[in-house]
C-alpha cells in the first residue's frame, strides 16, 4: 500500500473564530500552524485566504504572502483553494494559479447544494448552492494545465466522476486524476459510511490517486477507513472545528497528530512532502510557484 498522505485544511471559507478562535484566519497564523503540522506528520496544506477583516479572498498577493511564507520555513506541498467563497466571482477564484502556477490546486467539479434543516423550528437554517457550468469548469481544468498545476478533483456526489472522465476525454484533465471524495456534508449524495465510501474508490480510472474528506463528526471515521482502503487524507479545522466530540481544537496540528497516530496503529506508514509529490506526480519543491 502507498505510504499515508496526510493533508491538512487550515481555514476554509465558511467559519471563522466567531466558531472556533483558533481556527488560523491571517498569514502569520496559518504560517505558523501550518509549520506545526508538518513538524508532527503533514505533506500537503490545502490553503484558503483571508483579508484583514477574516472575511474569504481570492487576492493573489494574500495567497502568495501564505505560500511563500509556509515554502521559507516547511517543505509542504501547497494547495492553493480556488474554491473560495459564495461571493466571489469565478475569475477572481482562480486568478491565483496562473499568477502563483501552484503544484496542486482545488477543482469543484460540478454544481454543489448543501442545507441544514431546523426540524424544530421548521426552517432552514442553511441553503447553499454553488452552481459551475461546463464552460466554466473547463475553464477552470485549462487554466490549471496551462499553468501546470495539477487538480485536486473535489467529488461532492459519485456523478461528479462523470464529469472530471468526460473533461479527461476533452483533454482539459490529463491522467493519472486526484481526487477527494468529500463525505458527510448534509443534503449532498456522499453519505458517509464504509459502504459509499468503498463504491467511490472503486469508481475510479486506473491509476488514480484519491484522498477523503470527512466533514465534522464524520471526519475521523472517514479518515480511519480511507487509510484502510489505501486512500490519503485530509483533516483540519476547515472541515472539523472539534478534536473529538464535545472537544473545540486547539489547533491544527491536533488533527494531523490524532491522524497520524491512527496510522501507526495500523501500520500505514506516513509520506513525507517529497513522498507526496512522487506518488502524485507534482512539481519539485522550490517550483511551487512554477518557477
Ligand atoms: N471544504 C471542503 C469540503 C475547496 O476549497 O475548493 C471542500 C474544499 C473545496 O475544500
Ligand atoms: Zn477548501
Amino acid at each position: 500500500m502507498e505510504k499515508l498522505i496526510i493533508s491538512v485544511a487550515l481555514t476554509g471559507a465558511q467559519q471563522g473564530k466567531e466558531a472556533n478562535p483558533n481556527l488560523p484566519e491571517q498569514p502569520e497564523e496559518i504560517i505558523q500552524q501550518a509549520i506545526e503540522c508538518r513538524e508532527v506528520g503533514a505533506a500537503i496544506v490545502h490553503i484558503h485566504a483571508r483579508d484583514r477583516e477574516g472575511k474569504p479572498t481570492a487576492d493573489p498577493g494574500v495567497f502568495k504572502e501564505i505560500s511563500d511564507g509556509i515554502m521559507a520555513k516547511t517543505d509542504l506541498v501547497i494547495c492553493l483553494s480556488t474554491g473560495g467563497a459564495a461571493k466571489i466571482s469565478l475569475q477572481e477564484r482562480i486568478g491565483m494559479i496562473p499568477a502563483l502556477k501552484p503544484a496542486l490546486s482545488s477543482l469543484n467539479i460540478g454544481s454543489t447544494m448543501t442545507g441544514r434543516y431546523d426540524f424544530e423550528n421548521e426552517k432552514w437554517l442553511s441553503d447553499f448552492t454553488l452552481s459551475q457550468s461546463y464552460a466554466e469548469l473547463e475553464l477552470i481544468a485549462r487554466t490549471m494545465l496551462e499553468a501546470g498545476t495539477k487538480p485536486e478533483i473535489e467529488i461532492y456526489d459519485p456523478g461528479m466522476i462523470n464529469n472530471a472522465l468526460l473533461f479527461e476525454k476533452i483533454g482539459a484533465i490529463v491522467k493519472p486524476m486526484h481526487f477527494s471524495f468529500i463525505m458527510g456534508i448534509p443534503g449532498q449524495i456522499n453519505t458517509p459510511t464504509p459502504k459509499h465510501l468503498l463504491y467511490l474508490s472503486e469508481t475510479l480510472p486506473e491509476g488514480s490517486t484519491w484522498q477523503v474528506i470527512g466533514i465534522g463528526i464524520h471526519q475521523f471515521p472517514m479518515v480511519t477507513m480511507g487509510m484502510l482502503l489505501g486512500g490519503h487524507v485530509r483533516v483540519g479545522m476547515e472541515d472539523n472545528l472539534y478534536i473529538a466530540r464535545g472537544v473545540m481544537a486547539e489547533n491544527n496540528a491536533q488533527f494531523v497528530e490524532k491522524t497520524a497516530r491512527i496510522a501507526r496503529e495500523i501500520g500505514r506508514p506516513i509520506a513525507t512532502p517529497d513522498e507526496a509529490r512522487e506518488i502524485l506526480g507534482l512539481k519539485k519543491k522550490g517550483r511551487e510557484h512554477g518557477l
